[in-house]
């Protein structure tokens, strides 16, 4: 199976960096193949479903009331449910981790961070079909990120097709230059929101199955209530430079997974 469409393979990256670098986002269009994109959604059903096929995988159960903050931190694996809203630590995952590791991720993430590459984390964002819940304005780093520089390469691919009444991803352009709106990172507050008028300078990016976007770690974005009949699954990754490292104290600092090595 080919992971991803031919053209990928050609495609001038020049543009979509320069356009990230500006606006702390860029559209790369469509990236998966087909086949390839529906082979991850359908192993994101079963790893939802069988907790043994991938052992060590971190599940978060959807909140039974589809708010954010009624979801039960901690919980992990509450039994077979396609109503998992996120999946970590998807290279542990054969299937996935070919997908992290692609040829095109590779020539971003080299070109942007260098030979040496590093994974922060690799998530499924899962929204079940008619309840899964939105992702509230956020930056991806700060004090529970806990890292010694700040991250800043995502990139988002759909697993399905996401219009805006799936939940599409939602962003602030230029959100990023402002760095993190608190140490803390995370959620952004409301009086932060309400200040830069994010509801009026939103951009909403409905995508394709297949489909990736770079998104800059402190590019505020989110993404809403899934209303439609069908599911919508996201994968992202966050990758990381060689110099950078896990400040955290009170757990043994973390090491980050190479990947890309047989590119040396
Ligand atoms: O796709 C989603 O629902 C959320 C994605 C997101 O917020 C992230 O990757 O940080």
């Amino acid at each position: 199976m080919d992971l991803l469409l031919a053209d990928v393979h050609h495609r001038d990256l020049n543009a979509p960096i320069n356009a990230f670098q500006d606006c702390g986002f860029a559209r790369l269009g469509p990236v998966l193949s087909p086949e390839f994109a529906a082979a991850l959604a359908h192993r994101a059903n079963e790893l939802m479903l069988d907790n043994t096929l991938c052992p060590g995988l971190f599940y978060q159960h959807d909140s039974p009331t589809g708010r954010y903050e009624d979801v039960k931190f901690g919980a992990g694996w509450v039994g077979p449910s396609k109503r998992y809203r996120k999946l970590e630590r998807l290279e542990r995952d054969p299937l996935f981790r070919s997908m992290i590791e692609n040829s095109l991720f590779r020539r971003i993430a080299q070109r942007m961070l260098g030979e040496e590459v590093y994974l922060y984390r690799a998530v499924l964002w899962n929204k079940a079909p008619k309840v899964g819940m939105a992702v509230p304005w956020h930056q991806d780093d700060g004090k529970f990120w806990g890292l010694s520089q700040p991250p800043f390469l995502q990139v988002w691919t759909g697993l399905d097709d996401a219009p805006l009444e799936a939940g599409c991803l939602e962003v602030v352009p230029n959100s990023h230059l402002g760095g993190l709106a608190s140490a803390e990172g995370g959620t952004l507050a409301q009086a932060r929101l309400d200040q830069a008028k994010a509801e009026h300078h939103a951009c909403a990016l409905p995508s394709k199955r297949g489909e990736s976007v770079l998104v800059h770690n402190h590019t505020w974005h989110r993404t809403g209530r899934n209303s439609t009949d069908a599911p919508r699954r996201a994968v992202s990754i966050s990758f990381l430079g060689k110099d950078v490292r896990c400040k955290r104290r009170r757990r043994a600092p973390r090491s980050f997974m190479r990947l890309f090595e047989d590119s040396i």
